[in-house]
C-alpha cells in the first residue's frame, strides 16, 4: 500500500481569495492558474497496518505540529473514502531551487492527494483527484493539471461540482514566469487567515467578487487567443484588486514590502520601454513576472540589477500529476 506521485505548483492569474465553506474548502469565486515547471513536490505515502498515527518527513526532516496536523486531517478524508482506519508514513521532497518560502501548499497537497489515494487502492480520475486535493488546500485542486487551469467554484453545498479543469495544456503557449525572490522578507499573515479576515471585514470584498468573474472570462479568451498583452494586463489588474481588499480589512494588512513595490515599478518600467511584462503577487511579498521568451535577457537583467533581489527562478508552463 505504497505509492509515489509528483505535482508542480501553480501561480494564480485570477486569484482564489475567500471561502464560502472553510471545512470543505469551497471558494467564493472561480479562479485560474498556470502550472509551473520550476517547482515540484514528490511524495511517497505508505499505509501500513500496525501504525498508531501518521508521520511526515519533509526533505528528510521529521515534521510535527501544525504541518503534520494538516496532513493527518487530509489523510482522514482519504481514510473515510477507503472506509478503514489505517495510518501512513508520508515522505516528501520539495524541488524548489531555493529555501525562499516559495514551495506552496499547492504542489504538496496535490502530490499527497495523488499518492495517498493510489496507495490506499482508490483509482480516482482527474476530476475526483482535483476535488480531493481541493480539500487539502484550495490551490492544490489546480495542480492536478498542467498548463492553464480553471478551478470552477461550483454551486453545490457538498462541493461535488467544485474542481479544476484544464483550459489549455502546457504545450499550448510558450510563456515565461520569473519568480523574484526578495531578501529580508517579513512574517506574513497566512493566506487562510488573510482571506478569512478579508471576506468577513473588508467593504471592498463585494467589488472584488463582482469584477473577478469578468476578469476570468476575459483571461480565458486571451489564453485561447494567445493574446499576451491582454492576459498580462488582466492578471496584473486582478492581482492589484485582490491586494486592495486587504487594505480594507479590519485590522487592515498588506502582503507588500517596499521591495515588492520596487519590483512592480521595474516591471512597469519594462513596459514603458516596449517590453510586454506583467506582474502578479500571492499572499506574500515575492513577485512573479510574466513575459515572452524573446524578452528573457532584458527582463532578467532589469530584475537582477535591483537591490534586495536574492534570486530569480524561471519557469515555463508545467505538467500535471505524474506517478513514479
Ligand atoms: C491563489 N492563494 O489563487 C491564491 C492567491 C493566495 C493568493 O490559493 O486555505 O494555500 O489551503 O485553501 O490554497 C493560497 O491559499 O489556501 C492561495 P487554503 P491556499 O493561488
Amino acid at each position: 500500500m505504497k505509492a509515489t506521485a509528483r505535482a508542480h505548483t501553480n501561480i494564480a492569474l485570477i486569484k482564489y481569495w475567500g471561502k464560502r465553506d472553510e471545512s470543505l474548502i469551497l471558494p467564493t469565486n472561480s479562479n485560474l492558474s498556470v502550472t509551473l515547471d520550476g517547482f515540484s513536490t514528490e511524495t511517497t505515502v505508505h499505509f501500513r497496518e500496525g501504525l498508531k498515527e501518521d508521520s511526515f518527513l519533509l526533505n528528510e526532516q521529521k515534521v510535527e505540529g501544525a504541518a503534520l496536523g494538516k496532513i493527518a486531517v487530509f489523510l482522514d478524508k482519504v481514510r473515510a473514502l477507503y472506509g478503514k482506519e489505517i495510518y501512513a508514513q508520508v515522505q516528501s521532497v520539495n524541488h524548489v531551487p531555493t529555501a525562499a518560502g516559495l514551495a506552496s501548499s499547492a504542489s504538496g497537497l496535490a502530490a499527497l492527494a495523488a499518492a495517498s489515494s493510489k496507495a490506499i487502492g482508490l483509482s480516482l480520475d482527474n476530476m475526483e483527484l482535483s476535488r480531493l486535493a481541493r480539500q487539502g488546500s484550495g490551490s492544490a485542486s489546480r495542480s492536478i493539471y498542467g498548463g492553464f487551469v480553471e478551478w470552477q467554484m461550483g454551486e453545490r453545498e457538498d462541493g461535488l461540482d467544485s474542481y479544476a479543469v484544464q483550459i489549455a495544456d502546457q504545450s499550448h503557449w510558450d510563456i515565461r514566469i520569473a519568480a523574484v525572490v526578495l531578501s529580508k522578507t517579513v512574517k506574513k499573515v497566512s493566506s487562510r487567515e488573510g482571506m478569512r479576515r478579508t471576506v468577513e471585514t473588508s467593504p471592498f470584498y463585494a467589488g472584488w467578487l463582482e469584477q473577478t468573474a469578468k476578469d476570468l472570462q476575459e483571461i480565458k479568451q486571451a489564453i485561447i487567443a494567445k493574446d499576451f498583452e491582454k492576459m498580462g494586463s488582466v492578471a496584473e489588474a486582478n492581482c492589484l484588486r485582490m491586494h486592495a481588499t486587504t487594505l480594507g480589512a479590519n485590522p487592515p494588512f498588506t502582503y507588500w514590502q517596499d521591495t515588492t513595490m520596487r519590483v512592480m515599478q521595474t516591471v512597469q518600467n519594462l513596459r514603458e520601454q516596449g517590453i510586454p511584462a506583467f506582474f502578479t503577487i500571492d499572499a506574500g511579498p515575492n513577485v512573479k513576472v510574466l513575459y515572452l521568451p524573446e524578452d528573457e535577457a532584458k527582463v532578467k537583467n532589469s530584475l537582477q540589477a535591483m537591490e534586495d533581489v536574492e534570486d530569480i527562478i524561471i519557469s515555463k508552463p508545467g505538467s500535471g500529476i505524474s506517478y513514479m
